[in-house]
């Protein structure tokens, strides 16, 4: 057996053992879907996600994030997916809808740390492991931010198909996943796996759901329509035209995964890092209003939220309270209408306004 198969599968092992789902390697090559990133950029689809852009160059090969990359080692961590697809007949045709008419949220966020702080400590081991492998090596551990297209190198390693829905989806697992990586310099990439199989096949589910027309195209997303970039990625505040799309979301949007038919059925170890917790707090529009800096701070440094911020999150509750009118939040969006912040205090006099036509709506 040659020392970089040992390599390879000595990684796979210890992987899994500490909980990863899947694991795949890939030379660092540049990306035969560089030329696709590069054109979503220009077509602005990226809206005003700035870091993207800044760092166009590196996105071209693993080397623009770790110089020394000979490999990339992808790896999966499944999430539980959001509950609640129920199928429908609409205009005749048999569909699968999202259920939620209450305020949500998307689900990657449900556990109780964000998924960049634990996945980081739970790739420490591997990086070790791989130290003592190869000693020297020079080796780096990324989850998420650094410029590196992860489901392309995700897919090219035999981990799943990019979908329509632009998620890299997997057979047994679906898209409830995160994806993270470790780029090294050892060269233990071996001979080029097939890359897995696209299993979209005739459907277009994602797409027919997809609440704000999204899609631009089949696997190409538009940054600038999707609920998940307004109500996670957006500062300040949020047009007019745009807050009814948002429905019932009050950060993220599992919408194009829930009606997914990978997604149905999934039957995963979910790792213990990962289980949901205080989802009904974090689905409640009167506790993001209720909150100050200070609680905050306290229950969300360490989560997802943190890096929206309290006033986005409220901002996001403000809309989410209008569009379902929702009983509870009633008396906190009134203690809004002389906020000091401008933004919230013109969302909280529309988000009344939409009680009030509601009301007149049901006349
Ligand atoms: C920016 C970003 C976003 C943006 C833009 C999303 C997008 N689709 O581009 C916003 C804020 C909208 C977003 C939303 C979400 N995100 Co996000 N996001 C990212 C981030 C940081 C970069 C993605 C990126 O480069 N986009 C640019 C596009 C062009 O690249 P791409 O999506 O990778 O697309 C490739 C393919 O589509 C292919 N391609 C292009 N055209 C074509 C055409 C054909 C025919 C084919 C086959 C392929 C193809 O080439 C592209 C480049 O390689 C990644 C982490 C990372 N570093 O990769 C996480 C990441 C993609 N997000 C993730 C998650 C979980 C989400 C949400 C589910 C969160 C939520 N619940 O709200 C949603 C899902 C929305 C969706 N349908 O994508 C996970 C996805 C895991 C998975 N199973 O795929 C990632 C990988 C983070 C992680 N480390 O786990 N996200
Ligand atoms: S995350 Fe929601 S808004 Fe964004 S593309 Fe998917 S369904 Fe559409
Ligand atoms: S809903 Fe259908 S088209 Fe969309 S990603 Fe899933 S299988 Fe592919």
């Amino acid at each position: 057996m040659l020392l970089s198969e040992i390599a390879r599968k000595q990684i796979e092992e210890f992987a899994k053992a500490h909980g990863f789902h899947s694991v795949g390697f890939v030379p660092s090559e540049d990306a035969e879907t560089y030329p696709e990133f590069c054109d979503w950029l220009d077509r602005g689809y990226a809206a005003s996600m700035g870091y993207l852009e800044k760092r166009k160059d590196a996105y071209r090969n693993p080397t623009g994030v770790l110089p020394e990359c000979r490999t990339a080692v992808l790896l999966t961590l499944p999430y539980q997916g959001h509950p609640g697809t129920k199928s429908v007949t609409k205009q005749g045709k048999k569909r699968t809808l999202p259920g939620p008419s209450e305020p949500t949220f998307g689900s990657y966020a449900a556990a109780s740390e964000d998924y960049h702080i634990w996945i980081r400590r739970k790739l420490k081991p591997l990086v070790r492991e791989l130290h003592a492998m190869f000693p020297k090596c020079l080796t780096r551990a990324v989850v998420d931010t650094a410029p590196l297209l992860e489901r392309h190198y995700a897919n090219r390693a035999g981990l799943g198909w990019i979908g329509k829905n632009t998620m890299l989806l997997n057979r047994q697992i679906g898209s409830y996943f995160f994806l993270c990586a470790i780029l090294t310099q050892a060269d233990i990439a071996g001979k080029q796996v097939p890359s897995a199989k696209d299993h979209c096949g005739t459907c277009t589910a994602c797409l027919d759901a997809c609440p704000t027309g999204a899609f631009a195209a089949p696997y190409v997303l538009d940054a600038n329509r999707c609920i998940s970039f307004w109500t996670i990625e957006h500062r300040g505040p949020i047009p007019q035209a745009v807050r009814p799309s948002l429905g019932p979301w009050i950060f993220g949007c599992d919408i194009c995964q829930m009606v997914c038919p990978w997604n149905q059925h999934i039957n995963t170890e979910i790792p213990d890092e990962n289980k949901p917790f205080g989802v009904q707090e974090k689905a409640d529009c009167s506790h993001w209003l209720s909150l100050d800096q200070e609680s905050f701070d306290r229950l969300y440094r360490k989560t997802p939220f943190w890096r929206t911020g309290l006033l986005s999150m409220q901002r996001n509750a403000l809309i989410v309270a209008g569009n379902l009118r929702e009983p509870t939040a009633f008396p906190w969006i009134q203690q809004f209408i002389n906020h000091p912040n401008h933004d919230l205090m013109e969302l909280a006099h529309w988000a009344l306004e939409q009680y009030r036509s509601g009301t007149n709506q049901e006349k």
